[in-house]
């Protein structure tokens, strides 16, 4: 995957370490406060996307940081910070994007058994969702 140009606001890119040339498979390391900005507190993976017509996410938070990566297969993210939208296609384990806050993002067309990893700076708090896209656009030009 080219590194994506980053259009929106509250995310980027984390490239992870790897090695890829050991006959019996490839290692890939990620750090806390080094390839990953944060401390991570917490990790989730999302799998059996067997349904193509699947969408997650749908929703943004307040003050989570994370860094979304799809280990395996690819999916498309789209990202939206209330004013410019973005659509990337994730199909390289070596490449995270990452999830600031006060970023609307959608994953769908999962692929290939594909198996998505999320690193996050917090437990999970369901009062730091944002999970209607109205709430979500009065929420970001409050802040402005
Ligand atoms: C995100 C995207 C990328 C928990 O109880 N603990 C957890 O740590 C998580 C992540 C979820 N849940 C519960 C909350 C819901 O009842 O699991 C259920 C499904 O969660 P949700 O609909 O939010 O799943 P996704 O895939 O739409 O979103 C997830 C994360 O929740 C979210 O933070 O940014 O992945």
């Amino acid at each position: 995957m080219k590194t994506p140009n980053i259009r929106v606001k509250n995310s980027g890119v984390v490239k992870l370490k790897f090695y890829n040339d050991f006959p019996d498979g490839n290692l890939v390391i990620g750090e806390s406060k080094k390839s990953v900005p944060f401390d991570i507190k917490r990790f989730y993976f999302i799998n059996n996307l067997f349904n193509k017509k699947s969408n997650r996410g749908k929703h943004a938070h307040k003050k989570l940081e994370q860094i979304i990566f799809c280990v395996n297969g690819h999916f498309s993210l789209s990202l939206d910070d209330g004013k410019n939208k973005q659509r990337i296609l994730i199909n390289d384990p070596y490449i995270g994007i990452r999830l600031g806050p006060k970023l609307w993002h959608t994953m769908s067309g999962f692929f290939r058994d594909c198996v998505i990893l999320v690193l996050a700076s917090d437990y999970y708090d369901e009062t730091d969702y944002i999970r209607n896209y109205d709430d979500f656009i009065k929420y970001v030009s409050k802040m402005k």
